[in-house]
């Protein structure tokens, strides 16, 4: 008899927007046809019906995906982990004694405190399709588990770390609207698609290559145009989001997809963020526009040569200037975002950005300010932070801990920000680039009675001015 798998989707985050579980579904994609599969998304009843489907179901293997352990907000933190437990691992664990595996991007950052806070069976580090299916096999058989790539084990110690080892021609499209209902996300949310995995940068914070591999894996361009035609075909119109870590990277990529995009003549309505400046230019920006970007997510996290710098980012400032000239003549609408308190972060270095969000960013697009930086294992900045105190010895930062320049403080860094944003209305301290509902309300208003049909920031940027007396400056 066919053995039946659940995969639990445990992220219900609405902020900035809904997101669709991809990973989950791209591992139920590569389970094929050898398992009775079943995906539970609590988009609509928020874990509600969790216990009656495991019930009803009675799985022989229970997957559950942790994509968010927290929101990285300095200011207002919101932790996810307990939340999962409570309302997804304790009321699975009350009912079936299932092995119950875990995977996703937040439970990769920290595998084998994760697999013993929740007390699962096995984790798997990265990418799951295909480990995930060997594990399967295993436990059908009964074989060892340990030669799955990425296994977590309780008791095995310190996992072994794959650099991502699938080839992206194999990977199989997520169908996300086949397998999950896709209706909670149609209004506000977006279907992402991966065109690479990996990251052959190494800016100081991030963990988006520990998580997906130290070098880029790209897919055919082919591939890519086919999983969004026919996700078009069938979900009509939605917005195709881009979630790679860098959507520009390695050079002549980003032209290929955009390039096959035209060539079919989709018509699809595209966004997406790492924006890379180094491999900005004007044809890329012009195929993009041709292919459907209705806008980009620009992250220089700054404009101060010292700290680009010290941040480990791979451009210089000529590369950012140039960058945003680009951005302003292809008048595409771009998010900028800006990353403030990092090492060696001064209210000298804190101007030399605010000087180019002056000099080089239209007021027509939105700047979102973050304070602080979340601190990761296995980053550079967990070794700065350990170094210089601002992290004790042993803490292995699974709360959330933030860095802040020692040359700043806390106090005087948020002053600075609140100070740039009172005087550029574009410029919105992260801790308020949730709009109010009264601000949403007049922006839907807005949208509906002149027909716009911009990114939603454009027509919230429009209410903000309004709010604050002054005139949008272009
Ligand atoms: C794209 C992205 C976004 C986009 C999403 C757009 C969209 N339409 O989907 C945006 C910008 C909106 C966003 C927002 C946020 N994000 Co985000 N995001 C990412 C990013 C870069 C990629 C996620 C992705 O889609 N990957 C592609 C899919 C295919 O991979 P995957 O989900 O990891 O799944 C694979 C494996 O994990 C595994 N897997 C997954 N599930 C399972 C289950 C089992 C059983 C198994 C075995 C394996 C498995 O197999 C999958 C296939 O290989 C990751 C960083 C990264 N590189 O992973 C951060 C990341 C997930 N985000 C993160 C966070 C915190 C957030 C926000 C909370 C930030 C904020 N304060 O606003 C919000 C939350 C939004 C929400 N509603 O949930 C963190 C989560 C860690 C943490 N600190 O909690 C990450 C890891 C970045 C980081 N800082 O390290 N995000
Ligand atoms: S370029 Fe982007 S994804 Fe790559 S290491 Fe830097 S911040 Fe992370």
């Amino acid at each position: 008899m066919m053995k039946k798998v659940l995969l639990v989707n445990t992220n219900m985050e609405m902020r900035p927007y809904p997101v669709p579980p991809l990973g989950l579904c791209l591992v139920a994609s590569s389970l094929g046809s050898e398992y009775d599969v079943c995906i539970y998304d609590p988009a609509d009843d928020r874990g509600a019906a969790l216990p009656g489907v495991v019930e009803a179901f009675r799985p022989d293997y229970v997957g559950v995906s942790v994509r968010n352990i927290d929101d990285m907000n300095f200011v207002n933190p919101t932790s996810y982990k307990e939340t999962i437990r409570d309302l997804f691992i304790t009321p699975i664990r009350d009912i079936t004694r299932a092995p119950m595996i875990l995977g996703g991007s937040g439970f990769s950052i920290f595998p084998e405190y994760f697999l013993d806070y929740y007390g699962a069976d096995f984790g798997i580090f990265g990418e799951g399709e295909a480990a995930l299916a060997q594990l399967l096999q295993c436990l059908d058989n009964r074989g060892d588990p340990r030669s799955v790539p990425g296994i977590v084990m309780p008791g095995a110690g310190r996992a072994k770390r794959p650099d991502g080892y699938l080839n992206l021609s194999d990977l199989p499209f997520s169908e996300i609207d086949l397998r999950i209902d896709y209706k909670p996300y149609r209004a506000r949310g977006s279907y992402p698609v991966q065109t690479k995995r990996g990251c052959a940068h190494s800016c100081i914070y991030c963990t988006y290559n520990c998580i997906e591999g130290y070098r880029y894996r790209v897919r055919p361009p082919e591939q890519v145009a086919d999983e969004i035609e026919q996700a078009a075909a069938r979900l009509g119109n939605v917005t195709f989001e881009f979630v790679d870590s860098t959507f520009n990277d390695p050079p002549g990529h980003a032209e290929g997809i955009c390039a096959e995009i035209v060539r079919r003549g989709l018509g699809v309505r595209l966004r997406t963020m790492g924006i890379n400046p180094v491999n900005v230019n004007r044809h890329l920006f012009d195929l993009m526009l041709e292919a459907g970007f209705a806008q980009i997510d620009c992250t220089p996290d700054s404009a101060s040569p010292r700290m680009l710098a010290s941040l480990g980012k791979n451009f210089t400032i000529d590369d950012l200037e140039r960058t945003a000239r680009i951005v302003r003549d292809a008048d595409i609408p771009t998010m900028w975002f800006f990353l403030f308190g990092g090492p060696g972060e001064t209210e000298e270095t804190m101007r030399e950005t605010f000087d180019f969000i002056d000099r080089s960013i239209s007021g027509r697009d939105m700047v979102h300010m973050t304070c602080g930086l979340r601190i990761y294992p296995g980053t550079g900045l967990f070794r700065r932070a350990l170094e210089d105190g601002t992290l004790s010895p042993g803490d292995p930062a699974t709360e959330a801990r933030f860095y802040i320049s020692k040359d700043l403080g806390k106090e005087r860094l948020f002053e600075l920000v609140h100070e740039a944003s009172r005087a550029r209305p574009n410029c919105v301290p992260v801790m308020e680039t949730e709009p109010s509902p009264e601000m949403m309300r007049e922006a839907l208003e807005l949208r509906r009675a002149r027909g716009l049909t911009e990114p939603m920031f454009r027509t919230l940027l429009r209410v903000r001015y309004r709010m604050l007396g002054c005139e949008m400056r272009g």
